[in-house]
């Protein structure tokens, strides 16, 4: 047995949350762990904190039709169920709980320095303060059912966390990939990472059903914020381009233009334009 196992049995001896992880599912390839994780949610037997992990997917997927690549058994790639019952904006709440989740695991572990990416990524720094640039290391995928009342039946919260990819074996990127082997240098044992991520995960949520507003955590992280960017939004004909001045409670990116107008932006892709 090594510490980069990931198989069930290893995995629920270790584990230490309460119900996150509970069960804890383990196959060694499949489609997608997402689409898997959806055709489970309508089924009661699977309960809220339902994960599902695997070595290698086939049919990794990003937002909008776009792919997930990932060697086989380089990664974390899994999907956990959450049946919030939250009202439908709160959703972004998910997203905004796991950047700082895996980011907080990420640092635990390995002593590297995490930072978010609006809407979706963790990213690594590469060089020096002056000029420093971020890379991909981990992206979010949400997918969530709503109820006749506009409320979150269930949600699918989809994690690939690039860990020991080789630098050599890194995907191609509109945001350039990275991994914690290629950032750090150091091999890193997966499982210590996953209990480390499904604890952070727990008690953020657990902060949330308690009155919690991730809002500002993940606000603080955020390298976007300060910066000149530009936003393609889901849905518009045309870039946005300004000053990214903060998000909202919700997850919305606010954006100066040039004109001086505030546009608060709900879901697109972001290019860091420098100061
Ligand atoms: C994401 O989408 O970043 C969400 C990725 C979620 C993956 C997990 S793995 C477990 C679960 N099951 C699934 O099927 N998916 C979830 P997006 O922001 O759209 O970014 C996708 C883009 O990232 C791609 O178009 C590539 O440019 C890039 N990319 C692909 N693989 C990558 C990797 N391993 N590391 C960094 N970037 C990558």
């Amino acid at each position: 047995m090594t510490d980069d196992e990931l198989e069930e049995d290893v995995v629920r001896a270790e584990l230490t949350t309460a119900w996150l992880g509970r069960p804890y599912l383990y196959v060694p390839a499949i489609e997608s762990t997402n689409d898997r994780l959806k055709s489970w949610a309508a089924d009661p037997a699977y309960p809220s904190g339902t994960v599902l992990l695997t070595d290698y997917q086939s049919a990794g997927r990003g937002r909008l039709g776009r792919r997930w690549e990932a060697p086989p058994g380089t990664s974390l790639l899994f999907s956990t169920l959450f049946r919030p019952g939250w009202p439908a904006r709160q959703g972004a709440w998910l997203t905004m709980l796991a950047g700082p989740a895996v980011a907080e695991a990420v640092e635990r572990v390995t002593g590297l320095t995490a930072a978010l990416k609006w809407p979706n990524d963790v990213v690594l720094p590469v060089g020096p303060a002056a000029g420093r640039e971020w890379r991909k290391v981990c992206g979010l995928l949400l997918e969530a059912t709503l109820d006749t009342d506009g409320r979150l039946t269930s949600a699918v919260l989809g994690i690939g966390l690039n860990v020991n990819i080789p630098a050599g074996a890194l995907p191609a990127a509109a945001t350039p990939a990275t991994s914690l082997l290629a950032a750090g240098g150091d091999f890193v044992p997966r499982r210590a990472l996953l209990i480390a991520l499904l604890e952070t995960l727990e008690a953020r949520y657990e902060a949330i059903q308690a009155g919690w507003s991730p809002a500002r955590e993940w606000g603080e992280r955020l390298v976007t914020l300060g910066q000149r960017v530009e936003v393609t939004a889901v849905g518009a004909t045309a870039p946005l381009i300004g000053l990214a001045e903060g998000t909202d409670e919700w997850g919305q990116l606010l954006v100066r233009d040039d004109d001086g107008r505030l546009h608060a932006v709900a879901a697109g892709d972001v290019t860091l334009r420098g100061r």
